[in-house]
């Protein structure tokens, strides 16, 4: 049976705050702080229980080796410390699986196979240099070519930054659904990270229905107030969009849109004047799980931030309390990964499979849970502080970390 399974990617021993990525305000805030990589990846874990409680499907994404050497050695850093080389090497970013690949399920292709394209990530050069192991273990996770086709990225020249940017709708997972295509213009304050022509050519590579897809600009605005990626200020679920006023350059042919191509479409929107941009992306509402418990009612899982921050929390108390479609608020906490801009939508990708059809040593039951605690609360360095950022000796140690976890999950080989 079709199911929405999300992969949440777990926190790599190497978890760090190394201000890598312009135009996202939390990430420059944090530079230099000192990261605590065991309790970020545990705050991982327990968001995953979470979730799993409440009888949704679970996966996980394995980190990458880090540090990177390859890309020390390419880049001719490997004989001589380069902080700012290092750090790229060192980062922890493929925790927030949203940027792994844009997904599009069985239903909406034309052979009938979910369809995966690996993210480039260009923009940012850590994140750039994610995508070939991302690549590799996609093709692990979802190796059966009867349900699956994992593509590898689109050219470089076009920046393409995943499911952060893509948006599903449909009367539910299992039926054909409206594919919601999000990009940025360059020439604003920050980067435009997700190209249009990056998504365009996703949409022909996995054999969409020109009919069914949409492709819209986000508000420029919204890039230079810090949403470097839509799912900063827009979350959708089945027939239901979450947004804010702000965070499309036209709103309103983008709701046509929708609504044109599904009748039931309903489009839940925060009015500037309840929460402002700011709040928006300060308190990462926006950065939610949208889901259908179930019992068949949604609930946004948001990071406590948000429930921590007066405006959003009045407009959810109301929200809750009204008759929209959006039934619960459930708090996460996930703050490490919070002060590096990655909430929890941030952490997870959606794929909409049959379970049975995926490695399952990607899947996650209490049981594995349980085993992968183990191995971190053993392994995981407890904290980094930046100026450990490129020592030998914790190079070794998270290495080995992550040697350890991929032979606990039965992925010894992904080393
Ligand atoms: O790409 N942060 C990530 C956060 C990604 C969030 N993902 C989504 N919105 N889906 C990024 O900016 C910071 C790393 C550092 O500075 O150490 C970082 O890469």
């Amino acid at each position: 049976m079709l199911r929405e399974i999300n992969f949440d990617g777990i926190v790599g021993p190497s978890h760090n705050y190394a201000g890598l990525s312009l135009g996202n305000l939390a990430a420059t805030r944090h530079a230099g702080d000192t990261a605590f990589p065991r309790e970020a990846a545990l705050q991982g874990i327990a968001k995953m229980r979470h979730n799993l409680r409440l009888g949704l499907a679970q996966g996980f994404f394995l980190p990458l080796p880090r540090p990177n050497r390859a890309f020390l050695h390419d880049m001719c850093a490997d004989g001589e410390f380069d902080p700012a080389l290092t750090a790229m090497a060192w980062s922890a970013s493929s925790m927030w699986t949203a940027n792994a690949a844009t997904v599009s399920p069985a239903p909406d292709t034309a052979d009938g196979r979910c369809h995966l394209t690996v993210a480039n990530l260009v923009t940012m050069p850590h994140r750039s240099i994610e995508w070939p192991d991302t690549l590799r273990q996609l093709r692990i996770a979802f190796a059966d070519q009867t349900h699956f086709a994992v593509h590898g990225p689109v050219p470089p020249t076009f920046g393409d930054e995943g499911a952060a940017n893509h948006m599903r709708m449909g009367a539910s997972h299992a039926e054909a659904g409206v594919e919601i295509f999000i990009y940025g213009r360059p020439g604003g304050k920050f980067p435009a990270r997700q190209h249009e022509q990056a998504f365009r050519a996703i949409a022909r590579r996995h054999g969409l229905n020109p009919g069914r897809c949409i492709f819209a600009e986000q508000a420029p605005e919204a890039i230079a107030a810090g949403a470097f990626h839509n799912d900063v200020v827009a979350v959708a679920n089945e027939d239901v969009l979450f947004c804010h006023e702000q965070a499309f350059a036209d709103k309103d042919a983008l709701y046509a849109a929708i609504r044109e191509k599904l009748p039931t479409a309903k489009i839940v929107e925060v009015p500037a004047s309840a929460v402002s941009l700011a709040d928006a992306i300060s308190s990462y509402l926006f950065n939610a799980q949208l889901v259908t418990l179930p019992e068949e009612v949604q609930a946004l899982i948001v990071p406590t931030e948000a429930w921590d921050n007066a405006p959003v929390r009045a407009f959810l108390d109301a929200m809750v309390a009204g008759n929209g479609p959006i039934r619960k608020v459930l708090p996460v906490d996930v703050r490490q990964s919070m002060a590096n801009g990655g909430g929890p939508a941030c952490l997870r990708l959606r794929v909409v499979a049959d379970p049975a059809t995926v490695d399952p040593r990607f899947m996650l039951d209490e049981a594995r849970a349980d085993l992968l605690e183990g191995v971190i609360a053993r392994h995981w360095p407890e904290r980094i502080s930046s100026a450990e950022i490129g020592n030998e000796a914790l190079a070794d140690r998270i290495r080995n970390a992550h040697g350890h976890l991929c032979e606990a999950v039965g992925l010894k080989d992904y080393g």
